[in-house]
């Protein structure tokens, strides 16, 4: 059944440059026109954007679908995950393959592209570098050059797991550089971890306030520093996901301020959620906020918007990675053991929307570009994804700036019992969620489609992401 073309009349578009009215056609999962008074075609539906934005659908870089990790699964899956993200105006997620060591690249790929046909939205995978040999630089070669493989995960913390060390991290980064791929770190010193956590456990502190006394920002600055470092005398671009803290962010901005091409990622979590949460006497309550790196002191917080602002970090994402209480309590003696994750794919774009729009700290524009076309930009989904524009997938949300919502556990759609966002109320919200041309949300009405989703083969080479990088030095000043 072809789905019917959809006018969406009357909204002001904002893209990553600047707003303007115009209405929008979407025919056959496509963006056809875009212009005032459009016509409406014969058999179309006409959607009244009135007095809200239509956008690019959000980009969620940085998920974990039905993750196997720490003895469990992530409980949100590839359909119930993606189908949440739309309800909150995300439209494309990266996930991530994580091979276990000594296992095939490939297999791994393979086995994860399995598990995402279920999915309601389009996707794409970073593939992660757990271990190293000629085999894994052989199946990055496949990946990048076959299956549209165009970004790297590398682990640096998880000792005994899926830690990459430096002779990996080395070896991985240069075969980046020779497939013209982009290597990505998640960047905590995994051997100070493990030994602060040794340290903790035989002092008795067994319980989730021992978790970020085992990660603190040194750990994770030092890590951040030392892939920056390692990207600059190899000669390759590097993007440091989830960073949480004034430490790894002044790492980025000084190697940015040298002209080095690095890419920063801030979680709507760390930019909003402080350290307190694990003081909690309540387990439950704490370990739901045991995520690495950790909820940080306050005061992390300012530095992480100022470098949004500044353009020192350039995307948002969530990292979502859900747990429910049943599986954090595997840590209930050993905060080891807790699974380390969070939500917050359905509630990122609303909370940025609220705390970066609403408080002046971003344009619209430049809201646009931190939840979606950066992300594009440096992933080379763009213009494909990331885009209002003729011939980009017709992938938009309309959003209402004065519509407000409270986030709760009780009423999301993510498949896991609690909400780090739990009883925020927020204003600014997407009332209408397009999927390819398709209407998947629709005032609070959720059709995502069970396997509508579709994989997001990726170009290697830095295009958009070489022409981001001079864009951003060229303009960073203006975010003072
Ligand atoms: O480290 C990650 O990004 C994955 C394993 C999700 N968990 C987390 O705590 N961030
Ligand atoms: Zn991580
Ligand atoms: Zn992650």
């Amino acid at each position: 059944m072809t789905t019917p073309a959809i006018l969406i009349r009357g909204g002001t578009v904002v893209d990553a440059e600047h707003s303007y009215r115009a209405d929008v056609l979407c025919v056959d999962g496509r963006i056809s026109a875009i212009g005032e008074n459009l016509e409406a075609p014969a058999g179309s539906e006409v959607m009244d954007a009135g007095d809200r934005y239509v956008m690019p659908g959000g980009i969620d870089p940085h998920t974990h679908m039905q993750l196997p990790f720490m003895g469990t699964v992530a409980s949100d899956d590839f359909y119930t995950g993606t189908a949440a993200g739309l309800a909150g105006g995300t439209t494309s997620i990266i996930d991530f393959v994580i091979p276990d060591p000594q296992q095939s690249l490939m297999e791994a790929f393979n086995t994860w592209r399995g598990w995402a046909e279920k999915a309601a939205a389009d996707y794409a995978f970073h593939v992660a570098v757990t271990w190293w040999d000629d085999s894994v630089s052989r199946d990055m070669g496949i990946l990048g050059q076959e299956h549209g493989v165009q970004s790297f995960k590398h682990f640096m913390a998880y000792k005994n797991a899926i830690m990459c060390d430096d002779e990996a991290l080395v070896n991985s980064f240069s075969r980046c550089i020779e497939l013209g791929a982009l290597p990505t770190v998640h960047a905590e010193n995994g051997e100070l971890v493990f030994q602060l956590q040794q340290q903790l456990l035989a002092k008795g502190i067994t319980g989730p306030k021992a978790h970020p006394l085992s990660r603190p920002p040194a750990v994770e600055g030092e890590a951040a520093n030392r892939a920056i470092r390692i990207a600059e005398v190899l000669g390759t671009p590097i993007y440091v996901v989830h960073n949480s803290c004034e430490d790894s962010l002044n790492a980025i901005a000084r190697a940015r301020g040298e002209g080095q091409r690095v890419f920063g990622e801030v979680l709507a979590g760390h930019l909003l959620i402080d350290d307190s949460v694990y003081l909690n006497d309540d387990f439950e309550f704490a370990a739901a906020h045991v995520m690495s790196p950790p909820f940080r002191p306050k005061h992390h917080q300012d530095a992480l918007w100022a470098g949004l602002q500044a353009g020192h970090l350039q995307t948002t994402a969530t990292d979502h990675c859900c747990f429910c209480a049943p599986q954090k309590a595997a840590g209930k003696d050993d905060f080891t053991k807790i699974p380390n994750g969070c939500g917050g794919v359905e509630d990122r774009m609303s909370v940025l929307w609220h705390y970066g729009v609403g408080s002046g700290r971003l344009t619209p524009s430049e809201f646009v570009r931190v939840t979606s076309t950066n992300a594009a930009q440096i992933f080379n989904l763009y213009p494909r994804k990331g885009a209002v524009r003729v011939g980009a997938d017709a992938d938009l949300v309309v959003w209402d700036p004065n519509g407000s919502r409270t986030i709760s556990a009780k009423t999301h759609h993510q498949n896991v019992d609690f909400n780090v966002f739990e009883g925020r109320t927020v204003t600014g919200i997407a009332t209408q969620t397009l999927s390819n041309g398709r209407l998947v949300w629709n005032e609070g009405d959720l059709r995502a489609e069970r396997g509508a989703g579709r994989y997001l083969p990726r170009e290697l080479g830095a295009g958009y992401a070489q022409a981001l990088a001079r864009r951003m030095a060229q303009t960073s000043w203006r975010h003072g």
